[in-house]
Parts: C-alpha cells; sequence; structure tokens
C-alpha cells in the first residue's frame, strides 16, 4: 500500500507515514484573497495571493487521493466580536474595521460571504473546517484535540499569508510535537520577500521551524 511520503525538503529529507499525517490549509478564505475582503482593508494588493490558489488546489486534490485528514482554516470572529480583541479591531488605519460591512458582508465575521472557503478549494464531506479567531490554527480552537483524536504526528501545511497565519501556525504546531512541511507554492503573502524570509527562518538552523518543499516533491513522493 502507498502509505510513506518521501521528500526532498529543506534543510533535509522530511518522511512521514500518511495515515498520521494532516493537511492544514490556512485561511483561504474570499476575505484574504478576493478584492473587498480584510486583507485589502488593510491596504494589501491581493492579487499576490492568487498565485498559491492552484497549487493548494492540485495539494488539495491529493490529499484527498491519499485519505489524509484535511483541515480547512478560517480567520473569523463571531457576529457580537467576543472573540475579538479590542487591540486587534483597533489596530492600525483599516478603511474597514472587522465587524464592519463591506463588499462581502461584515469583516471576517463567521458565516459572511467573505468569509467563505475560495470555490476552488471548497471543503468536502469528512474535512474539518475549523473556524479560528487568532492568527495561529491552535489559539482559542480545538485543533490539538482533533488532531490527537486522529493519531495525527506530521502536519502538511499550505494557506495565506505565510508570515502571518501559516507560520504562526507552524509555530504553534512545531510547540506540540508536530512535525511540519510547508509547500512553497501553495502558501503566498501580499509580500513576496516575507514568504521567501519565512521560508529560509523555517529551515533554518536545522528546521527550528519545520521542513519546506516543493509541491512537486509531494506529488511524486509516495511509495
Ligand atoms: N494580514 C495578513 O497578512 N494576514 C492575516 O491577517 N491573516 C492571515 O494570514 N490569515
Amino acid at each position: 500500500t502507498l502509505m510513506t511520503l518521501r521528500v526532498r525538503a529543506r534543510p533535509g529529507p522530511f518522511a512521514c507515514d500518511l495515515r498520521n499525517t494532516a493537511l492544514v490549509l490556512i485561511d483561504m478564505q474570499r476575505d484574504f484573497i478576493e478584492p473587498g475582503g480584510f486583507g485589502e482593508t488593510l491596504g494589501n494588493d491581493v492579487g499576490q495571493l492568487a498565485q498559491a490558489v492552484e497549487p493548494a488546489a492540485r495539494l488539495l486534490a491529493w490529499a484527498r487521493t491519499y485519505g489524509l485528514l484535511v483541515v480547512h482554516t478560517r480567520e473569523s470572529h463571531a457576529p457580537d466580536l467576543s472573540d475579538c480583541p479590542p487591540a486587534k479591531r483597533c489596530r492600525g488605519e483599516p478603511s474597514l474595521r472587522i465587524g464592519d460591512m463591506g463588499p462581502m458582508g461584515r469583516v471576517l465575521v463567521r458565516g459572511e460571504p467573505g468569509n467563505a472557503i475560495i470555490d476552488a478549494l471548497q471543503p468536502i464531506a469528512g474535512e474539518v473546517e475549523l473556524d479560528k479567531p487568532g492568527k495561529g490554527a491552535f489559539y482559542d480552537t480545538g485543533l490539538q484535540e482533533i488532531l490527537q483524536r486522529r493519531a495525527i504526528t506530521h502536519l502538511i501545511f499550505g494557506g495565506v499569508t505565510t508570515e502571518v497565519c501559516v507560520q504562526t501556525s507552524m509555530r504553534e504546531a512545531n510547540d506540540r510535537g508536530y512535525d511540519c512541511l510547508l509547500v512553497e507554492e501553495a502558501t503566498a503573502s501580499y509580500f513576496p520577500y516575507f514568504k521567501q524570509a519565512t521560508l529560509e527562518m523555517i529551515a533554518a538552523q536545522g528546521g527550528i521551524v519545520g521542513w519546506t518543499c516543493k509541491l512537486d516533491a509531494v506529488l511524486r513522493g509516495v511509495s
């Protein structure tokens, strides 16, 4: 049975048993990727994130082929904003604040049109949809318990943005004992040099946060 992934990665080879591995796609939601959402209200060029969509879709299709647990996260807040710290809502000078009405509904609020996962990556039955109020996927969510119930030990990451929610989630996972692999083409940042710096800081110092690799290595790495 084809159940082991072995890839050439940085800083060195990464291997995992797919039965104990989950794919975690971070915040591939309209709020960040499409015009009129939270990402654009912060002053960002959301076009930068489009590059990650097709690779993430290929990664997702691969994970489904091998029956991996798939976790889709969304950065989101309750409609009453009870899980949105004022420090987060008041930060900076966005054109719209979290909870305000925008072109895709209330900004970063659960259940609004802008909070949906993009069409190209729609979750299917059996996949986990995880709402997270913070940047990290473990903060104030049940993610660790979900992973423990499935005996997951290794995590493959994609999503946006590389240096904010993806890296924060990888660091949280790393501290909880998970071996983490970030797929380079399946992640993007509004700032390409932040993506590049993040890939390097993850793999530096012998993989201080984890590993990074090319999408092709994953797609062709199961034996
Ligand atoms: N602003 C930014 O780059 N990212 C976020 O606010 N959230 C995520 O990365 N998902």
